[in-house]
């Protein structure tokens, strides 16, 4: 195959010249764009595909998106944010991009057709890739901040690699929603603690503009910082705790249409409530499950967000520790894993631009992987619907 010989020629290269450079690097197993992964019964593809090879998520192709492969378009990228150094209990969610894709590997095993939705996100047409991870340092937090931007920025401002499909309720024609009016891709971050998402919606807001949010968590995350952490330095002000407070104060959240899911937290007083709602946010109380149900849920963060653009943040502590105990700062009577996809599945239909799943710390998970299973099950679930709806508005005639 020519891409082939062409990558074998630039290994020889790199061996013959003494120059092991670490771009050429590739999995062993690696396929450009593959076939969807299941092939039905005639055995060119066996079960050990699922566990042998380099892992990537959903063992989807890894494309150096932020490097040597940019001019390789996509529609949906996975890409890791290692950072860890704005936690306030327990480190080690530097460790969550490997984590998760150790988890998602059994995702296509059997098709990864999801049968409640309707939809197999990875034979929908869509170029799903993932990009690896984004370089983050782990000694300097305003440098690693800046390096996350940077790294979302260089995804999210290209252009998908599809164009704009008509819309899938009505058939008509849709335009985009973005600043600049053009087909932007959807990217899905893995986290790294809650900190990524400051510049994660900083680079939201250079494509959308200020953004409704879906937030998943336990905790608020819009503390002010002489509130959480006490704010010994400038610096220390901005960690995952207080990051929603931030993102408030330099305008990226649209106030009022964002929401947060499965709030359980204990307070410093009742007016962090009052605090919260001035970052623009309305709360949905973990315990709720157990009076509107997941409809309610459903329906009280439709409500709230409405038609328009929105971003999705998934704090892994949303879930139980029961079911996802590898986290930052766990909090007891959380949502079980079925109950956050079957909320996530009730987003259907939304404009969801890009997504993440943080506080994943794969040192304090069960032997069984739970936690970083659940994590990759919760993002099968995210593109899902983010393959069943375009993003885009029915143009008015
Ligand atoms: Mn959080």
């Amino acid at each position: 195959m020519h891409f082939s010989f062409l990558l074998s020629f630039a290994l020889l290269f790199a061996i013959a010249s003494g120059h092991a450079d670490h771009r050429d690097q590739v999995p062993l197993d690696y396929v450009r764009f593959p076939e969807p992964i299941y092939r039905g019964s005639n055995g060119e593809v066996t079960a050990d595909a699922i566990f042998s090879g380099i892992t990537t998520f959903a063992k989807l192709p890894w494309v150096q998106c932020l490097t040597r492969e940019r001019h390789i378009p996509f529609d949906i990228a996975f890409i890791g944010a290692p950072f860890d150094t704005g936690t306030s209990y327990r480190p080690g969610a530097r460790f969550g991009p490997a984590g998760i894709r150790a988890g998602s590997r059994r995702l296509t095993l059997y098709g990864g057709y999801n049968v409640p939705l309707g939809v197999n996100p990875f034979n929908s047409g869509l170029r799903i890739v993932d990009c690896g991870d984004i370089p983050v340092t782990p000694y300097d937090n305003k440098f690693a901040i800046q390096q996350i931007e940077d790294g979302h920025k260089a995804l999210l401002q290209r252009e998908a690699y599809s164009p704009l499909g008509n819309d899938t309720m009505t058939g008509q024609k849709l335009s985009p929603i973005s600043l600049d009016g053009k087909v932007h891709p959807r990217v899905i971050t893995l986290g790294g603690d809650h900190t990524i998402v400051l510049p994660l919606l900083r680079s939201i807001y250079s494509t959308y503009g200020p953004i409704s949010v879906i937030h998943f968590d336990s905790h608020l995350d819009t503390w002010k910082p002489s509130v959480f952490g006490g704010a010994p330095s400038h610096q220390a002000a901005i960690n995952h705790g207080t990051y929603f407070y931030w993102a408030s104060q330099e305008g990226l959240i649209k106030n009022g249409t964002s929401i947060h899911g499965a709030i359980r937290t204990t307070l410093s007083g009742l007016e962090d409530y009052d605090n919260d709602d001035n970052a623009g946010f309305k709360r949905i109380e973990a315990r709720e499950i157990d009076t509107i149900g997941t409809d309610g849920i459903i329906k009280k963060i439709r409500e709230t967000v409405g038609d328009g653009p929105v971003y999705l943040s998934i704090d892994i502590d949303s879930i139980d520790p029961a079911f996802a105990p590898a986290t930052g700062t766990p909090e007891t009577g959380g949502w079980s894993t079925r109950e956050l996809r079957t909320i996530l599945r009730g987003l259907d239909g939304l404009q969801i631009v890009s997504a993440d799943i943080v506080e994943v710390a794969p040192a304090y998970d069960t032997n069984a992987e739970l936690t970083t299973m659940a994590a990759a099950d919760v993002l099968f679930e995210v593109l899902s619907v983010m393959a069943k709806t375009p993003l885009g508005k029915v143009v008015v005639e």
